[in-house]
């Protein structure tokens, strides 16, 4: 069975595929491949519904299974944002840097036992003509004083994992694809798909 790999994150993809590599029976196909699907509108209130949403419209335009990922990060002390709106928190001038910029802004001052946050990312297969399955994974860290480190993307440089003294995007990417919270939700569904195609996973 092909199936699209529905972001137009490079970094997702690259995660995403490497993670799913090797599964019997299945092979994965990027939406470069299809270069006038349409962007989805993600206006859903949660990281399923936007999931689901973006897999289901890519499903039906391209007229195979898509797997969409929907995630981001969740901070306590700020009553849960950026959360489904991490990509965009801020608004449109903002890069990675800046968004980092402005989170360690909203959170200065805050002790170290108030700046807990997660990571969330919720993956969901659609299929052409409906139907779809969903898998949630989530990591645990906190908020960090400052940016540190140069791998990975988005809010890794700030997400510090207490028990690796260390935030994200300063362990290597094999290890964040072991911890991430992208890392669980693809376990998650690489059961979901041998489950489907009968192989082991
Ligand atoms: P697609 O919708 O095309 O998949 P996107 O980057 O817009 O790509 P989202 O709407 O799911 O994806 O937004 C997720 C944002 O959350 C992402 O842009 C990062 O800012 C942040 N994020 C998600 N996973 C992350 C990770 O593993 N490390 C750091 N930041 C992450």
């Amino acid at each position: 069975m092909k199936i699209v790999i529905a972001t137009k994150n490079r970094h997702k993809f690259t995660e995403i595929s490497c993670s799913l590599a090797g599964i019997e029976g299945i092979s994965l196909v990027s939406l470069n491949d299809f270069p006038n699907a349409p962007d989805v509108i993600e206006d859903g209130e949660t990281f399923e519904e936007n999931a689901v949403k973006k897999a289901s419209e890519i499903a039906e335009y391209i007229g195979l299974p898509a797997m969409a990922d929907d995630s981001g990060i969740v901070v306590d002390a700020l009553d849960g944002r950026p959360g489904v709106l991490s990509a965009r928190y801020g608004g449109p001038g903002l890069d990675d840097g800046g968004r980092n910029r402005l989170l360690l802004g909203e959170v200065r001052g805050v002790p170290p036992q108030g700046r807990t946050a997660r990571f969330v990312c919720v993956i969901a297969v659609a299929f052409p003509g409906g139907g779809h399955h969903t898998s949630r994974g989530e990591c645990a860290g906190c908020i960090a004083d400052e940016m540190s480190g140069t791998h990975g993307f988005g809010y890794d440089p700030i997400f510090f994992l207490p028990e690796y003294g260390k935030t994200m995007a300063e362990i290597p990417l094999e290890e964040k694809n072991r911890i991430s919270h992208r890392a669980r939700a693809i376990e998650g569904m690489r059961t979901i798909l041998a489950g489907m195609t009968g192989g082991t996973g």
